[in-house]
Formats: C-alpha cells, sequence, structure tokens
C-alpha cells in the first residue's frame, strides 16, 4: 500500500482564538492586522474572519482597503505570545497521533499515518479524533487533508475549508484536480501562472493531459515537477528540519579574482536571498551571521555577529555582513570567494514574523 498523509490547517487561525477569547466577536467580520486609523492606517492584514473574506478581504490585504471595503469590521491588533500558546498546544495534540510529524509555520503539519491505518477509511476516524481533539481542547477548528503525498494532503486541507476533512485516495487524484485552477498547486502563485496561462493551461486538467516526456520539454525542471505532484509521485518525506544541522551556509568562488564592489555586493545579495529561501521554507531562526572572505593566494578570513534573540530577517543579515565586510573593502588584493553562514540555529518560534514585523513597525 502506498503512504497515507495529512495536513492540518487551522482555519483563520489568529482570528479564530481571537473569537474564542472575545465571544461577542464570532460570527462577526473580525480582522487582526494593523491599526486602519479609519482608513489612514498603514500595514496589512494578518487574517480574518470567514466573514470578513465576503468582503473581498484576505491576509496581506492593506489594512486601508480593508477598512474601505468593511468599515464596520471588527479590527484587532495580533497578540502573537497567545497564538504562540495556542499553537504549541495544537502541535503536541498533532504529534501524539504519530512521530512522523512536521510542523509549517504557526498553524500547519504533516502527519504520516502509514503505519496506524489500514486504509482510507481508517484514516478518515483518525483525522476526526484529530479535529475533535484539538477543538474540545483549544476551542478552534481546522481542516484536514488526507491524501497519499504531501502536496495532495496539502492542497485537500484547502479544498473545504472551513473545518472540512477532504479525503483524496490514489484512484480519485486525477478527477479531484482536474478541474482546479493552477493556482492550486502549492508554488505556482500569482507571478508564475502566465507562462502556463500564456500556453493555455488554466486547469490542473489540461497538464494532466500531457505526458511526462512532452512537459519537461515544455517547462523543463518545473514540468517534471508538476507532473509527479498531479501522479501522486511527488514523494517528499514528512521530517521535522533537523536542528542538530548546526548552520546554513552558502559560498561563491568569482570567475576572476575581483575588487569590483558592485559585483561583491550582488553576489552578497543572491547568496543571502538563496539561504533565506532555505530558512523560511523550514522557519529556520538564527543568531550567529557569520562572513568568509577568500582572497588571492587562499589567505582565508571570518567575522561573526551574534545577536541576544533570534532573527529570520533577510534585509537585517544582508546589513550586518556588510558592516563585517567593511573592514576587508579598503584591502589591495583583490578577492576570491565570499560566503555567508548562519548559526545558532532554533526553530522554535514558530510565527511569520516577517509579517509580524510589517506592522508592528510601521509608524
Ligand atoms: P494561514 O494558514 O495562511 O491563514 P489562516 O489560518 O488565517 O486562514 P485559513 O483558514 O485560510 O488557513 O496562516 C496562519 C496564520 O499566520 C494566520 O492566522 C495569520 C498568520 N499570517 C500572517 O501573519 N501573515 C500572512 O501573510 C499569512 C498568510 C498568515
Ligand atoms: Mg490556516
Amino acid at each position: 500500500m502506498g503512504r497515507i498523509i495529512l495536513h492540518i490547517d487551522m482555519d483563520c487561525f489568529f482570528a479564530a482564538v481571537e473569537a474564542r477569547d472575545n465571544p461577542e466577536y464570532k460570527g462577526k467580520p473580525l480582522i487582526v492586522g494593523a491599526d486602519p486609523k479609519e482608513g489612514k492606517g498603514r500595514g496589512v492584514v494578518a487574517t480574518c474572519s470567514y466573514e470578513a473574506r465576503r468582503f473581498g478581504i484576505n491576509s496581506a490585504t492593506p489594512i486601508s482597503q480593508a477598512y474601505k471595503l468593511c468599515p464596520h469590521a471588527i479590527f484587532v491588533r495580533p497578540n502573537s505570545a497567545k497564538y504562540g500558546a495556542v499553537s504549541k498546544k495544537v502541535m503536541n495534540i498533532i504529534k501524539k497521533y504519530s512521530k512522523n510529524f512536521q510542523q509549517v509555520g504557526s498553524d500547519e503539519a504533516y502527519l504520516e499515518i502509514t503505519d496506524i491505518c489500514s486504509n482510507f477509511e481508517d484514516a478518515k476516524k483518525i483525522a476526526e479524533n484529530i479535529k475533535n481533539e484539538i477543538y474540545r481542547s483549544e476551542g478552534i477548528t481546522c481542516s484536514i487533508g488526507c491524501a497519499p503525498t504531501k502536496t495532495l494532503a496539502k492542497i485537500s486541507s484547502d479544498h473545504n475549508k472551513p473545518n472540512g476533512i477532504t479525503v483524496v485516495e490514489p484512484e480519485n487524484i486525477k478527477s479531484f484536480l482536474e478541474n482546479m485552477d493552477i493556482t492550486r498547486i502549492p508554488g505556482i502563485g500569482k507571478k508564475t501562472k502566465s507562462n502556463y496561462y500564456n500556453k493555455g493551461i488554466k486547469k490542473i486538467g489540461d497538464f494532466i493531459k500531457i505526458p511526462l516526456p512532452k512537459m519537461i520539454e515544455l517547462f523543463g525542471k518545473s514540468g517534471k515537477w508538476i507532473w509527479e505532484i498531479i501522479n501522486g509521485l511527488n514523494i517528499r518525506p514528512v521530517q521535522e528540519f533537523r536542528v542538530e544541522r548546526k548552520s546554513i551556509s552558502r559560498e561563491r568562488t568569482f570567475l576572476e579574482d575581483t575588487d569590483d564592489f558592485k559585483l561583491i555586493l550582488t553576489t552578497f545579495e543572491e547568496i543571502n536571498k538563496k539561504i533565506h529561501k532555505k530558512i523560511i521554507k523550514h522557519n529556520i531562526f538564527y543568531k550567529t551571521m557569520t562572513l568568509k572572505i577568500r582572497f588571492q593566494g587562499f589567505i582565508t578570513f571570518t567575522r561573526s555577529k551574534s545577536l541576544f534573540i533570534p532573527i529570520q530577517n533577510e534585509k537585517k543579515t544582508l546589513e550586518i555582513i556588510l558592516e563585517l565586510f567593511k573592514e576587508f573593502s579598503k584591502g589591495k588584493r583583490k578577492i576570491r570567494l565570499i560566503g555567508i553562514k548562519l548559526s545558532n540555529l532554533d526553530t522554535k518560534i514558530k510565527f511569520k514574523q516577517r509579517n509580524l514585523l510589517n506592522f508592528l513597525t510601521v509608524p
């Protein structure tokens, strides 16, 4: 038998916690985010209740626009400590069911239950139990997808939100996906969809008709990846990012030794961006940033800076690295290699801080 994987995603997480603690908010448009200041506020919506979504409001909608769309909504500021505590309790419930557990962000998790159920009917019962236990303990609802791969489980959990369970058995994958817009495939977003729309591909069903070699010919690596997803063959394991890993680093050797500051700067930006892609994907925080620099003749230096509080911030890291680099920028020797290393890793802070910071730091 193939694998059975659950994807559990809390429904309008921050808003659900606020409505639980303030019953007068229940059933109303509720927006958690920046201060709207009667339409003049800056910053964005973190999330909102499903009643607010009917007005066209979503995560990341500018708060001023949300105010225009629904001025009578209830607007509250986020309380990240509270959501963090709820998140922890929810995750503790989920991981009791199987040790093949992987948390993603504050409100999502994957759970492989292949070993503890013999078919999808059993799996659905486990999903119901998890759902009920979370509701009894925390008073908030979630949606669960159950499918043979992580990606399909994720698409499924989103299919019947809020408070739904969607089971996709191997033989139903194609009919399940057929009529969906291609942006339902995680990784095909607003920007990349035009590549496919231009070729007349709008529905996932349009992909299903194309055989693998043609998918590769048309879309290269992405073609193979999409083909695997829609055939249930995308077999990424369910596992926590291993924090035993001490660091994440990247370096780049220049084609020619260089003292071109512009090139050095864009290279730092590039490698920093690549590292942060991984950092965000695995929701890792770090305290220490290290610059590595190698000159002509293999003379190598490293310089580090550590913070007291772990961060996950691409811009700040680049600033620190460039600050560390200043010491070397005036030398006469040309540079052969530069690198960035992030260490003192932590995965405990599970918040999408980037977004929270967005509106907490807005004047
Ligand atoms: P999501 O699971 O993306 O959204 P949600 O749980 O609010 O709604 P849904 O029912 O569609 O799952 O994100 C979880 C929490 O993360 C969300 O409640 C608020 C926070 N968040 C932000 O702060 N900024 C963002 O841009 C997003 C997408 C989420
Ligand atoms: Mg959610």
